[in-house]
Formats: C-alpha cells, structure tokens, sequence
C-alpha cells in the first residue's frame, strides 16, 4: 500500500492489484461469549462507561479446507487469491499525469472494460447492415461484457426494432448501450447519506478477502474528513495483526482515531468497544472494519451476525449503512456475494472496488438489475482520491468508450 498516486499507465492498463492471497482465514474455535450489555438505551451505555467484560480471546485454529461440495464461485475467489500476479514494477519512468476532470479519471478507470466492449463492437459493425447474424454477435459480446442476459436483449431488441436491415455503426450501438445502461443504473446510483441526527453515524463494511473493504475505509475516511466530519474507524479484522496495522496507517493518513484490539481478539467486542467509545467522544461518523469472508464458511458468517447484534445493543438502529465491497475483477461471483451477504449481514449499499484494470466493469448493471441495491461509490485505483460518487450517466457513457 503506497500513498503515491499510480502513474498514468498503470491507471490505464495495470492496476489489476492482488487480492491479499489469504488460503486459510483462522476462526475461533469456539464463539466467544456476546459481552453482556447492562443496558440498551444509549444515555445508560454513556452513563456506565465500564466496559463489557473482556472477552476472552478465542484460540484460534485454522478453517479446515473448503467442504467437497465447494460451489464454484468459491474456488475461483480463492484460486484468484492465489494466482494474481503483483502489479510488475515497470522500469520506466513514466511522466506525471495531467491533473484529470472527474468524467476523464473515470473514463481512463473504465478504459478497459469499455475498450473491450467497444473494441469488440467495432469489428462487428464495420459498414454492416443489422441482421440476425450481426444482433446475434452483439449479444454475445454484450454477455461476455457481464453486462447480464436481460440487459443485452434488451439492446439487441432496441436495435432490431429500430435498426433492423439498415447501416449501423459503432457509435450508432455505442449510444443504444449507454442509453441502456444508464436506464438500469439510474435507480441504483445514490448517495451515501450520513444522517447528522445519529452521532454516530455508524457503517459496517462487509465483504470477501481482498474485495478493499479497508481501502475504501481509508477513501472514506479522509472524504468524510474533507468535509469536516470527526471520524473513528475501528479495527474489526482482529484475525491477523496486518489487518489492524493497514487500518491504523488509514487512520493516520486521514487523522482518523483508531480503536483496535489486539489481533485474535473477539471482533464483537471490539465493535462494542468502538461503539461506546464514538459515542462517548461525540464521533460523527464510525466505520467498522471487519474480516473478510468467504460468503459460504459459515462460521464466519455467524461471527459477523454476532458483530451486529452487539453493535444493535448498544444503538437498535445501527449499523445506520452496511456496505459491501465488490472487486469488479470477479466478475459473474459478484452476484452470488451480494445474494450470500444480502441475507446475511442485510446490505444496504454497494461499493464496487478495482474497477480500474479490468475489463469486467459491466457487472455492475447485472447486479443493478437483479437486486436494486444502491451503489454509491466505486473505487477506480488504490489511492486515497479513487474513490469516486458512483453516478450512472458518466458510468454509462464511460464504459460505452463515448465522451
Ligand atoms: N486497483 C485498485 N486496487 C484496489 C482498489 N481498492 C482496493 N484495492 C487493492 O486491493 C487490495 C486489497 O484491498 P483491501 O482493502 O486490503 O481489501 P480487504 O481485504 O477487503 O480489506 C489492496 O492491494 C488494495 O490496494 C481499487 O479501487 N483499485
Ligand atoms: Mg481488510
């Protein structure tokens, strides 16, 4: 993790960053104890301020591998886990980028996922009247592009009705996808809204290893900073101590205060202490961080229900968001982790990390499409400023190569 600002290639083409390669995630052995709550109003909790009786820390063993009946989309997380390759260092010196409008830093972010799309719909469309053949090789590019089966009938019926036996260009499709896109898009893209009436105003960020749920903390950190918000990010990933490191470098970065534990401690004691603690100090906004998940190990998945209902005792109406990262470089697995962690944990938002370097972006509207969540940032590169308001015209026209 580097505060330098990537160079402008590896913006462009590069940037394909590697999931921290975690095979085995250590989970307690046994559920530690939920601390006991002396009282549920928020004056009582301010009023006792002793903390719940530590709880003891879990003994950790490793997972035992993935069952036999692993579902796919499981293995392939986990061997991408394994198998991203490091960002190479390239040798040459590259030279500063230009400084960039919001529309251009998107677009270069977008740059392959809409070069592929509109590559491939160039060399379909050269001088060709729309015919079966024609519709039917958009169709596939267009579901190749993981943009979804209804969304690419729907553009290949658009065409067929409108264009059908008629030259057709590029840019004739190009606009038909965007206009599409943005028609699925439009109702997801919302803001987070951080209601000032809840100090504070708590978020629990939920996802699969490496999927940049501490990234985006740190991104959101230093945003809600920007703005002028107090700000206390807590350390829920007490499995391994590098995870507890990276969140506290974040808080230094954005002069966010940490609350952390020390590693193998029990996360929802943890999420306890954070809780009392914002609230004590009168934090605007709380951001919990927590392990990640493999949405099928179920323990885990316990163990993050067990984080809410701690967080719950002390404010029934928190977490006030839940927010699931997505790695775009996944792909169709997305789905099902929105699905696993919708019934889980009760999402309220998406954010869709990497969506630099990788050609998978259109992931985004099958996931509009099916689950109507609102998607409210996305994340285009691993410094503090790539995270950006998710909105669906620029996303659209983005990844459609139109500008
Ligand atoms: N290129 C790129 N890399 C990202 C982005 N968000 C996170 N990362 C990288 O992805 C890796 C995993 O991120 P991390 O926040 O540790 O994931 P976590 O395990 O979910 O907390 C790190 O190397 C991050 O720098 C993004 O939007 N673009
Ligand atoms: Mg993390």
């Amino acid at each position: 993790m580097t505060d330098k600002k990537p160079g402008f290639f590896k913006r462009l083409f590069g940037g394909d960053a590697a999931p921290e390669a975690e095979a085995q995630t250590p989970a307690p052995a046994q559920a530690a104890p939920e601390p006991e709550v002396p009282a549920l109003t928020p004056d009582a909790v301010i009023a006792a301020p002793e903390a719940p009786e530590p709880a003891p820390i879990a003994e950790h063993v490793p997972v035992p591998g993935p069952p036999e009946t692993t579902p796919d989309y499981v293995e392939e997380i986990e061997a991408r886990a394994h198998s991203a390759a490091p960002v190479p260092a390239t040798a040459a010196p590259v030279a500063a980028p230009e400084p960039k409008g919001w529309f251009a830093r998107l677009a270069s972010g977008l740059k392959r996922s809409s070069d592929q799309l509109t590559g491939s719909i160039t060399s379909v469309f050269t001088k060709r009247k729309l015919d079966n053949a024609t519709l039917e090789e958009l169709e596939d590019i267009l579901i190749q592009a993981d943009l979804g089966m209804e969304t690419a009938t729907t553009i290949t019926d658009t065409l067929r009705r409108d264009r059908f036996d008629r030259d057709v260009s590029g840019e004739d499709v190009r606009a038909v996808l965007a206009a599409e896109i943005e028609k699925v898009l439009g109702p997801v893209a919302l803001p987070l809204e951080i209601d000032a009436s809840q100090k504070p105003f708590i978020i629990l960020m939920i996802g699969v290893n490496g999927s940049g749920k501490t990234t985006t903390i740190g991104k959101l950190a230093q945003k809600f900073a920007d703005e002028g918000k107090s700000v206390m990010l807590a350390a829920g990933d007490t499995f391994r101590a590098a995870a507890i490191e990276q969140l506290q470098i974040w808080g230094d970065r954005t002069g966010a205060a940490v609350v952390s534990r020390p590693a193998g401690s029990d996360a929802s004691g943890l999420a306890f202490d954070a809780v009392t603690q914002a609230r004590t100090e009168g934090c605007d906004v709380l951001i919990i961080d927590t392990a990640g998940r493999l949405q099928n190990r179920d323990e885990l998945m316990n163990e993050l229900e067990k984080v809410i209902r701690v967080i719950k005792k002390v404010d029934p109406s928190a977490p006030h968001a839940t927010l699931l990262t997505l790695d775009a470089t996944t792909g169709q697995n997305a789905l099902k982790q929105v699905e696993i962690f919708g019934q889980r944990a009760g999402v309220t938002g998406l954010v869709m990390t990497k969506l630099d370097g990788t050609a998978r972006g259109g992931i985004l509207v099958a996931i509009a499409r099916r689950f109507g969540l609102p998607v409210h940032f996305i994340g285009v590169g691993e410094s503090i400023g790539d995270l950006e308001a998710f909105t669906a015209a620029d996303f659209a026209q983005a990844i459609a190569g139109r500008d």
